[in-house]
C-alpha cells in the first residue's frame, strides 16, 4: 500500500494558499492527525470566502507555453523546497523521540507538506491550481518513484502532466527541433516551441544567421567558418553592404556613405564637396560612413571648424587677435564705454555693463549715493572738538 499523505479524517485537497502553516515543527501522527477536525471547523468560513472572490481561470486566455513554465516554475521551487528542508530539524535533536523521528525527516510526508505549502505564490493562481490538482502526483513520486525517476522535471512535466517536453523537443509529440535535439538551429538560433508542448519548432535565427537551419549568413555578414553541422557568420566592415570577408577591399557592395576607390571601398568626404553641407552658423565634420553639422563657436559669424581659432569672421563684440576672435575688453579703450558719473564698467565675453560703482545705486537713471551711506552724517567737526580743547 502506498503511504498516503491524508488520513481519512482530513479535509479534501486545498491550493497551498488555502493551508494554514501549521506544521512547520514535526508532531507525532496521533497529534497531526486530531489537530484536522479542528482546523477545518477554522479554515471553513475564510476559505468560503476565499472561494466566492477568487478569480475564475480563464480558459481560453493561456497559451500552449503556459503550462509548462507553470509547471517548470513548480518544479524549480521544489528543488528550492528540498534545499531549504534539508539541514531543517537537524542537530536540535534533544530527547529520544525527536531524535527517532528526525531520522525519517528525510522522506517524510512532513517534509514533503513543507515543499509543497512554499510551491505557489499565495495569488499565482495557474501555480496553486496545478499544485492542487496534481498534488498526488508529487506526493507518488515523493514516495515511490523518486529513486526511480530522479529527475522530477521530466517524471511530472513531461512524461506524467505532459505539459512540458525535454530541452531541444517541442510540440504535442515532443518532435525534434530542426538540427536534432543535441544542438537546436545548429546553435545559431532558437526553436519555436522548443521544451514545450507547444511551437511550430521553425528556427529564430540569431542576428547574422538565417536559413531552415541557421546556417547561411545574411547581407552584412560573410561565413567565416563552416562544416556539415556548424556554421560560423562574422559582420562585414562598416564599409560593405555585402562581402566575403573582413576588410573594405572584400566588400561585394558598398555600404551607403562609401564609394569603391580602386580595390576598396572608403568613406565619401561629404565635407569636401563644393555644396555646403551644412547651413550658416555650422561647420562640417566628416565621419566614417557619413558626417554631422556642428555649432560654431560664439565668437565667429560662419566658420570652418571648431573653436575661434577656426571663425570665417568675427561676431560684434569679437576681434581678431593672434588667429583667433577674442573678446574686445570694452572697458580698456581709450573711450570711456561707460560715461556717466558714478558708473563702472564690466567687461563680458561679447559685450560689456555699465552698472552703478559700490555705494551707488541707479535712480532715474542716474547713479546717486545709497541711503545708508547718507545716513552716516559728520557730527564732531572742528568747532567743537576745538570748543572742548578749552
Ligand atoms: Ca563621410
Ligand atoms: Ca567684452
Amino acid at each position: 500500500m502506498m503511504p498516503r499523505l491524508r488520513s481519512p479524517g482530513h479535509p479534501p485537497s486545498l491550493p497551498a494558499r488555502f493551508r494554514c502553516p501549521v506544521r512547520t515543527m514535526p508532531v507525532p501522527s496521533s497529534q497531526r492527525q486530531s489537530l484536522w477536525p479542528r482546523l477545518q471547523l477554522l479554515l471553513l468560513p475564510p476559505l468560503l470566502f476565499l472561494l466566492a472572490v477568487a478569480p475564475l481561470p480563464s480558459s481560453s486566455s493561456s497559451t500552449s507555453h503556459k503550462p509548462c513554465t507553470v509547471c517548470r516554475n513548480i518544479v524549480d521551487q521544489f528543488h528550492k523546497g528540498l534545499a531549504n528542508t534539508e539541514k531543517k530539524n537537524f542537530g536540535g535533536g534533544n530527547t529520544a523521540w525527536e531524535e527517532k523521528t528526525l531520522s525519517k525527516y528525510e522522506s517524510s510526508e512532513i517534509r514533503l507538506v513543507e515543499i509543497i505549502e512554499s510551491l505557489c505564490e499565495s495569488d499565482a493562481f495557474e501555480c496553486n491550481n496545478m499544485v492542487e490538482n496534481q498534488e498526488e502526483h508529487l506526493e507518488n513520486w515523493w514516495f515511490k518513484q523518486k529513486k526511480r525517476h530522479p529527475d522530477l522535471f521530466r517524471w511530472f512535466c513531461v512524461d506524467t502532466l505532459r505539459v512540458c517536453c525535454l530541452s531541444g523537443t517541442y510540440g504535442p509529440d515532443c518532435l525534434e527541433c530542426p538540427g536534432g535535439a543535441e544542438q537546436p538551429c545548429r546553435g545559431n538560433g532558437y526553436c519555436n516551441g522548443d521544451g514545450s508542448r507547444g511551437g511550430d519548432g521553425k528556427c529564430a535565427c540569431h542576428l547574422g544567421y538565417t536559413g531552415a537551419l541557421c546556417m547561411d549568413c545574411v547581407d552584412g555578414y560573410f561565413s567565416s567558418w563552416r562544416n556539415d553541422t556548424h556554421s560560423v557568420c562574422t559582420v562585414c566592415h562598416q564599409a560593405c553592404k555585402t562581402c566575403t570577408g573582413p576588410s573594405p577591399k572584400d566588400c561585394g557592395e558598398c555600404e551607403l556613405g562609401w564609394a569603391q576607390q580602386e580595390d576598396a571601398c572608403v568613406d565619401v568626404d561629404e565635407c569636401a564637396a563644393e555644396a555646403p553641407a551644412c547651413e550658416e552658423g555650422f561647420y562640417c565634420l566628416n565621419n566614417n560612413g557619413s558626417f554631422s553639422c556642428q555649432a560654431c563657436d560664439a565668437s565667429c559669424a560662419g566658420c570652418v571648424g571648431e573653436g575661434p581659432e577656426h571663425c570665417k569672421s568675427c561676431t560684434a563684440g569679437y576681434a581678431q587677435e593672434a588667429g583667433a576672435c577674442r573678446d574686445i575688453d570694452e572697458c580698456a579703450q581709450p573711450e570711456e564705454a561707460c560715461p556717466q558719473e558714478h558708473q563702472k564698467c564690466f567687461n563680458t565675453p561679447g559685450s560689456f555693463v555699465c552698472a552703478c560703482a559700490q555705494g551707488f545705486q541707479e535712480t532715474d537713471g542716474a547713479c546717486v549715493p545709497t541711503p545708508e551711506t547718507q545716513e552716516e552724517p559728520q557730527e564732531a567737526g572742528p568747532a567743537s572738538s576745538s570748543h572742548e580743547d578749552l
